[in-house]
């Protein structure tokens, strides 16, 4: 590829076989060992990005769940600032999982986005509600998702967009890098270290958030499948991963490669403080609000 080629290198479709990586940003890792790009501000551009994925009928389900306070503290300014950021240029449907949908707040759709609520139960564990995730998304995926979305992104519900989060977003396979580990030595990645849990490593490639992940539904619907039944196997042997869905969820990437990685721009934590490399804020993570979270 020449000169001009470079400057753009990753304007390519999504879609193209062939995984194509540029430097267009000399002050950070924008491909993978195995040629998959990891997208940072700079690196791209954006009304390419709109319409090539516009022009495949690129559709996007949105999972995140709600339970218990965590509905009173996040949902609202969740889906709020998804309507002014999250894939503006595409279809979206939103699938909020709940234990109460009758308190869901009442958010102004943009036309072609739609909103859907599904009761689930609330688990006694806090480790539960997290992990059944997995379950969950897995059985909708199977039973809605893919006959009206072409990809799934699945969020936790305590963060709030504060920029473009579009479909250069999109992939096969999509992960994110921690905002706390991206810029860290590999030994101090906080992998499941225990060999009886199924999600025991040795080593990885990088420590990947569970706040965000997606991919195409078939994709998505492999991941989670896969992650729930290594926790259902721990569960049998009576391990519980260091960090849960998220020690499974890293596992599984480790074993299937991601096509596509997203920067911590992508999902960031302000209390980090400021860091040359990072550009753009897309994603923050939203502040603990203990009190909300305690008195319900
Ligand atoms: C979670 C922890 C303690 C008490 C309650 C909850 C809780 C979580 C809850 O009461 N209700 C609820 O809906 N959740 C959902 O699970 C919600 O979507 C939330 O964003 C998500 C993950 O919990 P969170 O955000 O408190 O955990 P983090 O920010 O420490 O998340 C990382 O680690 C988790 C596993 O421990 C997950 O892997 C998560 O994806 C990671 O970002
Ligand atoms: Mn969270």
């Amino acid at each position: 590829p020449g000169v001009l080629s470079g400057i753009w290198g990753s304007v390519f479709p999504s879609s193209s076989k062939k995984s194509v990586c540029f430097r267009s940003r000399s002050d950070v890792q924008t491909c993978t060992s195995w040629n998959a790009p990891i997208i940072w501000e700079g690196m791209f551009n954006p009304g390419h990005y709109d319409q090539t994925h516009r022009s495949e009928g690129s559709s996007v389900a949105l999972t995140v769940f709600a339970v218990g306070r965590y509905l009173d503290a996040y949902l609202e300014a969740f889906l709020n600032s998804s309507e002014r950021h999250f894939m503006l240029s595409l279809p979206v449907s939103y699938y909020v999982f709940t234990d109460r949908p009758e308190k869901v707040p009442n958010v102004n759709l943009a036309p072609n986005r739609h909103l859907n609520v599904i009761k689930v139960e609330r688990h006694a564990r806090w480790q539960d509600i997290s992990m059944t995730r997995m379950k969950t998304i897995s059985d909708v995926i199977e039973a809605d998702i893919r006959h009206h979305s072409t990809h799934v992104f699945c969020f936790d519900v305590d963060q709030v967009f504060t920029g473009r989060f579009g479909p250069e977003a999109l992939g096969d396979t999509v992960a994110l890098l921690h905002a706390h580990y991206y810029h860290l030595p590999r030994k101090l990645f906080t992998y499941d270290r225990n060999p009886k849990s199924e999600a025991f490593m040795r080593t990885g490639d990088f420590y990947y958030h569970a706040a965000v992940f997606g991919g195409s539904w078939r994709s998505v619907k492999a991941l989670t499948e896969a992650c729930y039944k290594s926790i259902m196997e721990d569960k049998k042997n009576n391990v519980e991963a260091l960090w849960h869905d998220e020690s499974h969820l890293n596992k599984y990437f480790w074993l299937h490669k991601p096509s596509r990685i997203l920067s911590p721009e992508y999902c960031w934590d302000t209390s980090i403080g400021y860091r040359f490399d990072i550009r753009v804020h897309r994603l923050l993570w939203a502040p603990k609000d203990y009190y909300k979270l305690r008195t319900s």
